[in-house]
């Protein structure tokens, strides 16, 4: 049985699990400033949870191409007490970060998984996360949100950002991590022109190949706003589309803003697949 160690949780994955997203921002693509303040971020990750999140990720950082970098202090001042909050009432809380300070203080807070886009490779980063017993989100992007479009080159995408990932993920084994903790990322749209999504998309079963948990992100995508037309406001129809071809491209978690739409999509997948 496939499964996903994260902390006091253990996610079977036979059935698709979806991570609900709470962006505690001023300036996140999708929902940017509505989550700033922490009554209202853990009011909607409690929210996410009853919806059916299996985990609420938390990020005080956005990662949009070309945001700007949050300092530590303040990323941890945002993202902390909601962390604390949401693991306080049970919730299997994932913090999105690349900084290793605001990895331990969001596991001494409790969370039960570690999501990071730049693949744990700050300096210190392994480090922080190995001797915890949370899940771990390795992504893929070139260089940092504010450079990684001018980096959208390569030979064999699909080959690139696996061979990255798998090597990203033994960094984490070296350092003593279980493969039943880590979950890849392909990372859609992080340094990834709409050719390079396309392709990594219909590439999702190699990736899944390797032998891990993947998880993928594509809800309210720039993507699936060329696909649609729509802007970002009205992209949960093409998010809850893009998330069950992900799984059944062997997507195990879903990331997702529209957490009750991606559940049902998904209950009705499983009861009327063949
Ligand atoms: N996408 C975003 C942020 N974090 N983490 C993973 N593992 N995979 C993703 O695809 C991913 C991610 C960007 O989406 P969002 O959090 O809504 O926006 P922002 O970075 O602007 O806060």
């Amino acid at each position: 049985m496939a499964v996903l160690h994260c902390g006091a949780f253990t996610l079977d994955l036979s059935r698709p699990r979806v991570m609900g997203i709470v962006n505690v921002t001023a300036d996140s693509f999708s929902d940017g400033g509505r989550y700033l303040d922490p009554g209202r971020a853990i009011e909607h990750g409690l929210r996410l949870a009853a919806d059916g999140a299996d985990l609420v990720d938390v990020g005080g950082e956005s990662t949009r191409p070309g945001a700007a970098p949050v300092p530590e202090a303040e990323e941890a001042a945002r993202v902390i007490p909601v962390v604390e909050a949401l693991a306080r009432q049970g919730v299997a809380v994932s913090v999105d970060t690349m900084k290793p300070g605001v990895m331990r203080r969001a596991l001494d807070a409790g969370c039960a998984m570690v999501n990071d886009v730049a693949g744990f490779r700050a300096p210190g980063a392994v480090e922080a996360v190995a001797g915890a017993a949370a899940g771990l989100c390795v992504m893929h992007m070139k260089g940092t949100p504010a450079t990684m479009q001018a980096q959208a080159h390569y030979g064999d995408v699909v080959a690139e950002v696996r061979d990255y990932l798998v090597g990203r993920a033994r960094a984490l084994e070296a350092a003593g991590v279980a493969r039943e903790r880590i979950a890849l990322d392909p990372g859609f749209g992080f340094a990834k022109d709409s050719a390079h999504n396309v392709a990594l998309f219909a590439g999702l079963p190699t990736i899944a190949a390797a032998g891990y948990a993947l998880l993928v992100g594509l809800s309210r995508k720039r993507l699936l706003g060329e696909i649609t037309g729509r802007p970002v406001g009205e992209r949960a129809a093409a998010s809850v589309a893009a998330a069950l071809l992900a799984v059944q491209n062997g997507a195990s978690i879903v990331r997702v803003h529209d957490v009750r739409e991606t559940v049902d999509a998904l209950k009705v997948l499983l009861a009327l697949k063949p």
